[in-house]
């Protein structure tokens, strides 16, 4: 198995994702298609469980694209079933400690690096036992740093062995602050990302962030992110979707337009 985006963090060469939170195949194949390097398929806020995997992953599997899963926590079966179903790599809710760092890690890799179970039902079907050989080093174990705890813990978490990136949830982080949710320019949500880069630089770690609008994601490239969501296909439906209903009445925007939350 070949993980273009993990070979890119690697390196750090930048990418930009694309957050899945519907089932729908078409626009899971409209996405990955569109050139984005990494796909996100949320199991933890989406509109999604394990059993829309089966036909999503599939959906997606011609693009060059890498598809990850964020799980819905972090807990070893869910991590599991999620590579076993084909994702490259997952994205691990809320690890506050190196316990939760190594516990993800130990999910992601079969042994003696980790405790995965073996059962590579989807993963494998291209490769077969071979897919066993590479498993370890070409699947993605990224951890979610957007608590308060987290951000102590930081530095211990980017240096536990088998982590390949840290990846920031914003609003989980602005809550974890104190601070009212979106004040991702207030300087203490600054500081605090400057910390997770630091981290991720000082142990070599890919930085990764969620981002809430476009304008977030090239920000936070800019800022030393290796990889950045881009939004989500609800929001690009919203967006495309409000800006043909103004061009088509004449007008710049859509007055009754659903608030965008981000999602
Ligand atoms: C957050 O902002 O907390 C996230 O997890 C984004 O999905
Ligand atoms: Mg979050």
């Amino acid at each position: 198995m070949q993980n273009h985006a993990l070979a890119r963090w690697r390196t750090h060469e930048k990418s930009i994702g694309a957050w899945l939170t519907l089932s729908d195949l078409y626009s899971a194949e409209i996405l990955a298609q569109l050139g984005f390097d990494w796909v996100c398929f949320d199991l933890q806020h989406g509109l999604m469980d394990y059993s829309h995997l089966t036909h999503l992953l599939p959906a997606v599997a011609q693009a060059r694209v890498t598809p990850l899963v964020r799980v819905a926590a972090n807990q070893p079966d869910q991590i599991g079933k999620a590579l076993d179903v084909g994702a490259q790599g997952v994205i691990v809710p809320l690890v506050n400690t190196v316990e939760d760092a190594r516990k993800a890690v130990a999910a992601c890799r079969y042994p003696p690096a980790g405790v995965r179970s073996c059962g590579p039902i989807r993963a494998a079907m291209h490769e077969g036992l071979a897919y066993l050989q590479t498993a370890n080093e070409q699947v993605a174990c990224v951890v979610m740093i957007e608590t308060e705890e987290g951000l102590r813990n930081v530095e211990a978490i980017a240096a536990t062995d088998g982590v390949d990136g840290l990846f920031v949830g914003p609003m989980d982080l602005c809550y974890g602050l104190g601070l009212a949710p979106g004040s991702f320019t207030d300087a203490r949500f600054q500081r605090a990302l400057g910390a997770i880069l630091a981290a991720c630089a000082k142990h070599n770690r890919a930085a990764g962030i969620f981002g809430y609008t476009p304008e977030m994601a090239a920000q936070s490239l800019q800022a030393g992110f290796d990889f950045a969501s881009a939004g989500t296909d609800g929001n690009f439906l919203r967006a495309g979707a409000a800006q043909a209903l103004g061009v088509a009445r004449g007008k710049a925007a859509v007055p009754n337009a659903p608030p965008d939350s981000g999602y």
